[in-house]
């Protein structure tokens, strides 16, 4: 018999037109089956499928097979998150537009996503920069204007001076535009800004339900959104009538999450854009050039923490809270944030390490207040490190001896009644952290924010039935900035309301808000009418299963969350979770390479020379050394890439699928190494070789039941129960052991039938069932590879379309044990027995095993001790 390698050159395309032409993953939206949701995050058209993609989309698609298995109706589309930056940056460094760069990058990715074998509905591809799609973009953020869910105010913005333009954040690399090298500067734009504080204790509240989330992402979200409970002070000015510039005022209200440690303030701290410093430096030139120092440092946070501490006294001072006599100095202070709390603070340096900074800095009194368990009050003394732990109160006036939360509720109630100006000192306030989300962006390549300014009526939306707003082909990228503002006519609109000439917003979308519902988007793409299908949504949402980077665990997750309760509250979804299942995939990574004059080398280029402790490479073309650096995240940079195109070309795609499968937990980094991918593409041939191998087996003679016949059902029920159960939870390197040991029974059950010619019916049945049982739990990951060995199974459906094998509980109860058997205390053989056999079995069992005769011999057996499915000792 011919035994042909498995082709999957030839293979593999004809089993993805045969899905295609049965239409086998489109989805319909009216099917009585229960749906099942599994999206991927989708990906932004940079021009080239990576293997991180591979990786992601591969997840997905075994657990969207797997489901559709089962009986669902499962809907796994894709997309296209089409609008951004590098489409401008290349129109600008290419002279090709932004659209045609970025459609002609969907069509070649399209190209090289197909060939993996995905199953999804092509039939709801979308991308995001296609009119259709941002159309209803623009309809939601009507409806969320005119729910109050949309604000315009003032912010900060990144300004290249010499560009003359906007910046994103990642645009400024230390302090300077990415362009022209200029120190950029910040500078206020009314900008429009999407309300997510107004959910902030919801969506923090909301994590706690999210249970089929990783907790690092919770923990992420938490951390993000910065819920604090704290109390509102206000501080009596002391000195305002001798302080050019503060006349009129009469208090300084302070946010602070420990009211305990009043006694400790030293200083007060206002942020430089905080009102007071603004009127202050007003009659103060040498604070007003202090103020336009500290803001060079820019409004990143990270910036903020590390730069030094530095301060301004302004002079004016304010009084104790506790004590009118006390009076404390007022700082403009760098680390103060103007959009936090109040934009002001009170320092207590010996508890907090910023005020602890700054105090040593600017000579201020350090007093401790709260003293950590265990240490002697009088000798307690601050040096380098604030202490922010628990402990009891001292130098607290009437706090001494408390805890410091019995100090903090004293404190709270204590202000709370107490009164100024004929309003209470103190407030319980829950602060956030989160701020407003900005969308603004002076960019041409988002989606146009649909507002139009009149000078008489002010800002009006566009009216619902103008929509889409377009943007405008005609547009060139030769000078910095935004071709919008200086397109000459696509601006010059009427107005809505009063039909006077007026001017479009020029301003376009942040992405983040295209893939802030792009999945509900999904549900019912062909909706012109409306962004959303009541019933689509209702059939379809939350997203059973949702797969990406752990980059996107915070904006783009709490994005979503908030666009999903904005949608909610203008009527377009009636659901507040988007995505009750989260899972975030590691990276993929791979060794990488530096010739001899230090230059990154591809690994194509590598031939590893032998393995093991001394592992060597050279250069396949000049035959030099390579060394052998650090494995990394896969990076054009270091060129430690692997083109799935190359991998798929050489082993197909089920290889590639498996290997990224196989290697490590879907959770972590998969290492990608070509002995791995060697690995892989022998178990496809193997898989193979078995199918052929089964499919030609005749039963010899023999009937009856036979034991090899029972032991490989077993194993293969076992594998059925094992590997559905890992494939829910997304174990799928589990599944991948659980395969192996699979195809191992069956191969040695195919042995034992050959060699022994013991091929009885009973024995080929097994092997038969267990094959197509092996091929059914690895379709999802191996598709093409399944199809071929069903085919060579003489099946004639499609296993894309086979139900999911059932496992029969009754193979999985262990009913037989295998005892060791010793003579004398020295092993001599082991004994296969029901797990409830009696004694006199076992002895019969053990006696008369061949090994135990010869060690017995012609002795005497004295005694023979049986530890019941332990061990059982003969002694002579
Ligand atoms: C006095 C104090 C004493 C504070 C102490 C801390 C430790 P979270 O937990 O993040 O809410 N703070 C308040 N507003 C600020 C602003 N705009 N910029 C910088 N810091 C600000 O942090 C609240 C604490 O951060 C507040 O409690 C305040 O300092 C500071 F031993 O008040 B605290
Ligand atoms: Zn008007």
């Amino acid at each position: 018999m011919t035994r042909e390698r498995y082709n999957p050159k030839e293979t593999e395309p004809r089993w993805q037109a045969a899905w295609e032409e049965k239409q086998l993953f489109s989805t319909s939206n009216d099917d009585s089956r229960p749906a099942y949701y599994v999206l991927e995050m989708f990906p932004y058209p940079s021009g080239r499928i990576h293997m991180g993609h591979v990786r992601n989309y591969t997840l997905g698609d075994v657990l969207a097979r797997y489901k559709r298995a089962k009986g669902f109706s499962v809907l796994h589309p894709m997309g296209w998150d089409a609008f951004g930056m590098p489409a401008e940056n290349a129109a600008m460094q290419n002279k090709v537009h932004p659209g045609e760069w970025t459609w002609a990058n969907i069509a070649s990715m399209r190209n090289q996503l197909k060939p993996i074998g995905l199953s999804l509905d092509w039939a709801r591809e979308f991308a995001t920069c296609d009119p259709s799609y941002y159309k209803h973009q623009q309809r939601l953020f009507i409806d969320f204007y005119k729910a109050g869910l949309v604000d315009r105010k003032t912010a900060k913005v990144n300004w290249d001076p010499v560009d003359h333009t906007v910046l994103a954040n990642e645009q400024v690399i230390d302090g300077r535009g990415w362009r022209s090298g200029a120190v950029v500067e910040q500078r206020e734009l009314t900008q429009w800004f999407l309300r997510i504080t107004r959910f902030a204790d919801q969506l923090d509240n909301a994590l706690d339900s999210l249970d089929r989330w990783p907790e690092k992402v919770r923990t992420m979200q938490r951390n993000w959104i910065g819920r604090s409970e704290g109390l509102l002070v206000r501080f009596a000015i002391a000195n305002a009538a001798a302080t050019p510039g503060a006349d009129g005022q009469r208090d300084l209200k302070v946010y602070t999450t420990r009211p305990d440690t009043l006694f400790g303030a030293a200083f007060i701290g206002i942020a430089a854009d905080h009102p007071l410093a603004r009127t202050l430096a007003a009659q103060n030139p040498a604070l007003a050039s202090f103020i336009a120092d500290i803001r060079k440092t820019g409004t990143a946070q990270e910036a903020i923490d590390k730069a030094e501490k530095r301060g301004f006294d302004t002079g004016l001072r304010v009084a104790h809270p506790f004590d009118p006599d006390w009076t404390l100095p007022v700082y403009v202070a760098n680390f103060v944030l103007l959009e936090y709390g109040t934009g002001a603070i009170f320092g207590c340096p010996a508890h907090d390490q910023r005020d602890l900074d700054f105090a040593r800095a600017y000579d201020l009194p350090v007093t401790p207040v709260v003293c950590p368990p265990g240490v002697e009050p009088a000798t307690f003394l601050i040096g380098d490190e604030a202490y922010d732990g628990e402990g009891q109160l001292i130098n607290s006036r009437f706090l001494d001896g408390m805890s410091a939360s019995d100090a903090y509720e004293e404190v709270a109630r204590r202000l709370e009644t107490a009164q100024l100006d004929g309003a209470a000192v103190g407030e319980r306030k829950v602060n956030f952290r989160l701020r407003d989300w900005g969308i603004s962006r002076q960019r041409y390549w988002g989606c146009p924010i649909p507002m139009i300014h009149c000078d008489a009526c002010g800002v009006q939306p566009v009216p619902v039935d103008q929509l889409p707003v377009t943007l405008p082909e005609d547009v060139s990228f030769d000078k910095p900035g935004n071709p919008l503002d200086r397109h000459p006519t696509w601006s010059k609109v009427d107005c809505p309301n009063c039909g006077a000439p007026a001017r479009r917003e020029t301003d376009t979308m942040d992405t983040f808000v295209d893939s802030s519902w792009y999945f509900a988007r999904f549900t019912d793409p062909w909706n012109a009418g409306a962004p959303t299908t009541a019933t689509a949504v209702a059939r379809f949402m939350p997203v059973d299963q949702y797969i990406g980077g752990v980059e996107h665990a915070i904006l783009h997750l709490l994005y979503s969350r908030f666009f999903t309760r904005a949608m909610k509250e203008t009527g377009h979804v009636d659901l507040e979770e988007p995505f009750t299942g989260l899972f975030t995939q590691g990276m993929v990574v791979h060794e990488t390479y530096r010739d001899a004059s230090g230059a990154w080398t591809e690994p194509g280029d590598v031939r590893i020379e032998s393995s093991g402790a001394d592992r060597r490479a050279i250069h396949v073309k000049t035959g030099e050394p390579v060394s052998i650096g650090p494995i990394e995240k896969m990076s054009k940079s270091k060129k430690n890439t692997v083109d799935p195109d190359d991998i798929i070309a050489a082993y197909g795609a089920d290889t590639a699928r498996w290997f990224m499968l196989s290697d490590s937990p879907p959770e972590r980094d998969v290492i990608w190494t070509d002995e791995g991918v060697q690995g892989a593409w022998r178990f496809v041939q193997r898989v193979w070789r078995i199918t052929q191998e089964v499919a030609s087996l005749e039963a010899g003679s023999g009937d009856g039941p036979s034991p090899v016949a029972r032991a490989l059902r077993k194993a293969a029920h076992h594998a059925i129960a094992a590997v559905s159960d890992d494939i829910e939870k997304l174990r799928f390197n589990r599944c991948v052991a659980q395969i192996y040991e699979l195809a191992n029974a069956i191969q040695s059950a195919i042995n034992n039938a050959t060699e022994s010619g013991d091929g009885s019916v009973d024995v080929v049945d097994a092997l038969r069932e267990a094959n197509a049982i092996l091929i059914q739990l690895l379709a999802p990951m191996m598709p093409h590879l399944a199809e071929s060995c069903w085919e060579a199974l003489g099946r004639k459906e499609l296993v894309a379309t086979a139900p999911w094998p059932v496992h029969d509980p009754a193979m999985l109860v262990e009913d037989e044990i295998t005892l060791p058997v010793q003579v004398n205390g020295k092993r001599r053989a082991d004994i296969t027995v029901a797990r409830d056999a009696d004694r006199a079995t076992i002895e019969q069992a053990a006696l008369a095993e061949d090994g135990v005769k010869r060690a017995i011999g012609d002795a005497a057996v004295k005694k023979i001790i049986i530890v019941l499915q332990r061990i059982v000792n003969v002694v002579i």
